[in-house]
């Protein structure tokens, strides 16, 4: 009566051997003291606070582990359909306080470590962040395994183990950005089981010969083979035994790869290809939503989705069900683009390995894969050489040109039925864009083989429709084409991130953040006690202590003095024209003329302010570049002017992470997200920055805009131009420029201040303010008056406190929606049709 038998010895013997997790602190203690003995060959007297950390870590490890052995033990017993989240980049940060959290065992490790003689602080501050990845994008992944951890969900992540995260970013006196390596895994990872003997031979460059057969078939032979090594690192869900599995591979040659030259006596030249070998795990491209056509790149992305998608086909094997069940049992979602050569490997297999029909396997296919889109972006959309990918991927070029010539002739025919005589309609569809050289067109092969796409947030999902793929709407119908807005993790970005606002509102609400972390629309029950003065001033004091928090960090680490008492005003992200950083670094020198202008009686009136940049620039992005310039020298101006210093400073904090994220979020009473109108996909960070009660300072762009619709367009700062009109702006520039004195006099005088060289040499910005005098494709010429307009506003409502405050819990307690957890239950019910399988029912 499905009573299991014992697999192998003893049971008894087994069971009493087998050991539980260490949960209360006695055992902690013990399997702390046991690692540092053991696992760290050390010993009370010479251990520092690294060992010390490492020791807690590992003991914090033990328990994830045990979590997760049953977690896949029963995914393989029930056998479920799972969803696998394929992402070039994960943004993880650090892990130790998010899995003792995680775990509900934080308390007892303190507890314990305090014991031991070490602060728990000081440890979490050992940790290396793990920064694989450039931005929302990857921090997006790391939020989503958090919350299919945290519902219970059959979730993998894929991707890839790279040597080399995000690089660090160093700020010269002058202002230059200096990127140096992020050699994150040079002290030992605890985070990470290497599986040496999960691993598969990838295939490059080589021959490929069609059958000719009557079937599609073709052999692909020769070039060079690489092998995929699995890590796992382990994904603990909030409150629950279910752990999940991210999986990265790393790239090493293949053993006995080249006998050949062995055998011809030469040793040293066959373990020099091994570089290339290594190579391809090596790096992360650092340039965000910019693509070269570099070849490594495309190896990365080839050897990520064929191991992932081989190791996929391999435990759907292991059911033992017919191959034409696949979209019974996966669910591959895709990453944005980048991991689109799935839809031409999956091809492959089923077709040239299964032997397959081409329709049979394009229905398996095109029921299996899911396509995100994150971008609108024209020069973020991914084009691949055709010469590239004929020589590095012979076969898949050639199933590419295949899957045009099917689905074209399917739009062929549907298109002259629909479209009669519109030869534009289809080179604009076609998967390969004309032109010296011919191009893949990545999003075109991503969206005719999905299932569903989507964008993420509503008008972006919009503009999905109506722009870049409109034409496959117009095709397939619009009910393949839909939205879901992105979320965060309340678990990083409030209970870890801020504390004191978590255990504050489990205490107003009289409910243990076990239940309002994962069900976050409880925050409602905030809304009352806008009323209540006492909780107003409790909620203010947690802002005051999260700014003294970052002051001393600051002091700490850069040797700077933060006026706590001030205004922060925050923006941070990664550098990008349209993002429009220089938007806000002329709005702050604006302000910085007007109060030089103010007599010392009309200063008396002004609250101080402070503000805070953090973001990196892609190394080549020149533009970007000149704009960190900008900020750091006019923050060496301003800090020190004695008229104005103690009213309006500017940090440039270098070397933007998760971490620093994690510090400076909770900080803000008004943060930036002020991009040309269309161009920011989602954001997410204004998601943050609203949960922890700052207020939002946006143009009606990406989720600004839901943000806005959940905690009251009363409650945020909008400015600017709207997307309809943005195009038509951008017309006008071109064909009748307007001079900036005309146009825009306060920008003008800013420019003006600029160019007399207030802040050192004029001629190192004239790059970047020509942008903006000609052309302004970003638009900060129209935008600036109601920019300005709205600070004003900002500081106005800054005065009456009492009200500011009621905004800033009304804000908190609206966000429920943003919630990670409401995504990925978005994602799993109407898209993989996935179920939460959890462990031991
Ligand atoms: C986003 C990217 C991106 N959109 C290419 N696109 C990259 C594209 O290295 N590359 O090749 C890297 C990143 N990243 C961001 O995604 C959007 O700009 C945000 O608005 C959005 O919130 C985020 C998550 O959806």
């Amino acid at each position: 009566s499905g009573k299991e038998k014992w697999p192998r010895g003893d049971e008894k013997t087994w069971k009493d051997a087998i050991r539980g997790p260490d949960t209360d602190t006695t055992s902690i203690t013990k399997s702390v003291v046991n690692h540092v003995q053991t696992s760290l060959a050390r010993q009370a007297y010479n251990l520092d606070t690294s060992g010390a950390y490492q020791a807690a870590a590992l003991s914090v490890r033990d328990n994830l582990i045990l979590n997760w052995n049953d977690t896949q033990l029963q995914y393989t017993r029930k056998a479920p359909k799972r969803a696998y989240y394929l992402s070039l980049e994960f943004l993880m940060g650090r892990t130790l306080d998010n899995a003792m959290l995680n775990l509900g065992l934080k308390d007892n490790y303190k507890e314990s470590v305090d014991k031991l003689g070490f602060n728990m602080e000081d440890l979490l501050e050992q940790e290396r962040d793990a920064a694989l990845g450039n931005g929302g994008l990857g921090r997006l992944a790391a939020c989503y395994l958090d919350s299919s951890a945290s519902q219970e969900l059959p979730v993998w992540g894929y991707g890839l183990r790279y040597r080399y995260g995000i690089f660090q970013q160093l700020i010269s006196p002058e202002g230059q950005q200096l990127e140096a390596p992020d050699p994150w895994l040079e002290m030992q990872n605890p985070w990470e089981l290497p599986r040496l003997d999960v691993n598969y031979e990838i295939r490059f460059y080589g021959q490929a010969e069609r059958l000719n057969d009557g079937t599609p078939r073709a052999h692909w032979t020769g070039g060079q083979e690489v092998l995929a090594v699995a890590y796992d690192v382990m994904i603990p869900g909030c409150y629950t035994k279910s752990t999940n599995n991210l999986r990265l591979w790393e790239s090493k040659p293949k053993r006995g790869f080249d006998l050949n030259s062995f055998n011809a006596g030469n040793y040293e030249g066959a373990v020099g290809e091994s570089n290339s070998a290594f190579a391809i795990t090596s790096v992360l491209y650092p340039n965000d939503q910019t693509t070269f056509g570099k070849e490594l790149r495309l190896k990365q992305q080839y050897f990520w989705t064929a191991a992932s998608l081989a190791d996929m086909i391999r435990r759907f094997k292991n059911l033992g069900k017919p191959i034409t069940d696949i979209p019974d049992y996966i669910a591959i979602q895709l990453n944005d683009t980048h991991p689109t050569l799935v839809i031409p490997e999956l091809m492959r297999i089923l077709v040239d390995e299964e032997d397959l029909d081409w329709d049979v396997a394009w229905k398996i296919t095109t029921n299996t894969v899911f396509y995100t889109n994150h971008t609108v972006l024209p020069e973020a959309l991914e084009k691949w050489p055709v010469p590239l990918m004929e020589h590095l991927l012979p076969r898949h070029m050639q199933i590419i040109f295949d899957i045009n010539m099917y689905a074209l002739s399917h739009f062929l025919q549907t298109v002259e039925r629909k479209f009669p005589n519109d030869r534009d309609r289809l080179a604009r569809m076609s998967l390969i864009e004309e032109g010296y050289p011919q191009q893949v067109r990545m999003a075109h092969l991503a969206c005719i083989g999905s299932k569903k796409v989507n964008g993420v947030a509503e008008l972006h999902s919009d503009l999905v429709r109506t722009t870049i793929l409109k034409d496959f709407v117009e095709l397939e119908g619009i009910s393949k084409f839909s939205n879901v807005t992105n979320g965060i993790t309340p678990r990083r970005w409030l209970d870890q991130c801020n504390p004191e606002l978590s255990a504050l509102i489990s205490k107003t609400l009289k409910v243990d953040k076990s239940v309002w972390l994962k069900d976050l629309d409880r925050l409602e029950g905030l809304l009352p006690f806008t009323e209540d003065a006492a909780f107003r001033e409790e909620w203010a004091a947690v802002k005051q202590h999260n700014k003294e928090r970052l002051a001393a960090h600051v002091k700490a680490t850069l040797g700077l003095d933060i006026n706590t008492h001030a205004m922060f005003d925050v923006q941070i992200k990664r550098l990008h024209e349209y993002k429009r950083q220089t938007l806000n670094i002329l709005g702050v020198i604006h302000r910085y003329i007007t109060l030089k202008a103010m007599s010392p009686e009309e200063r008396k009136k002004v609250n101080p302010r402070v503000v805070f940049f953090a973001g990196k620039a892609a190394p080549g992005y020149y533009i970007a570049k000149i704009t960190i310039r900008l900020i750091v020298n006019v923050a060496n101006i301003i800090n020190v002017d004695p008229d104005t210093k103690d009213l309006l400073s500017l940090y440039f904090l270098p070397d933007y992470s998760v971490s620093l994220a994690e510090i400076l979020i909770p900080t803000s009473d008004i943060s930036q997200h002020i991009s040309t109108a269309g161009t920011e996909a989602s954001g997410t960070s204004n998601m943050k920055f609203c949960l922890n009660g700052g207020l939002l300072v946006g143009t009606v762009d990406g989720a600004n805009i839901e943000i806005a619709e959940s905690v009251g367009e009363e409650n945020v700062f909008f400015f600017g131009h709207l997307t309809p009109a943005v195009e038509d702006l951008r017309h006008e520039h071109r064909y009748h420029p307007v001079p900036l004195e005309q146009k825009c006099p306060a920008l003008a005088r800013v420019f003006e201040k600029i160019s007399s060289g207030a802040f050192g040499d004029a001629g190192v910005y004239e790059p970047l303010l020509a942008t903006i005098r000609t052309g302004d494709y970003y638009l900060i010429t129209e935008d600036f008056d109601s920019y300005i307009q709205a600070l004003a506003m900002v500081d106005e409502a800054y005065l009456d406190r009492t009200e500011w405050v009621k905004k800033s819990i009304r804000t908190t307690a609206r966000m429920g929606k943003f919630s990670s957890d409401r995504c990925i239950m978005e994602y799993a019910d109407s898209y993989w049709n996935i179920e939460p399988c959890p462990v031991g029912k």
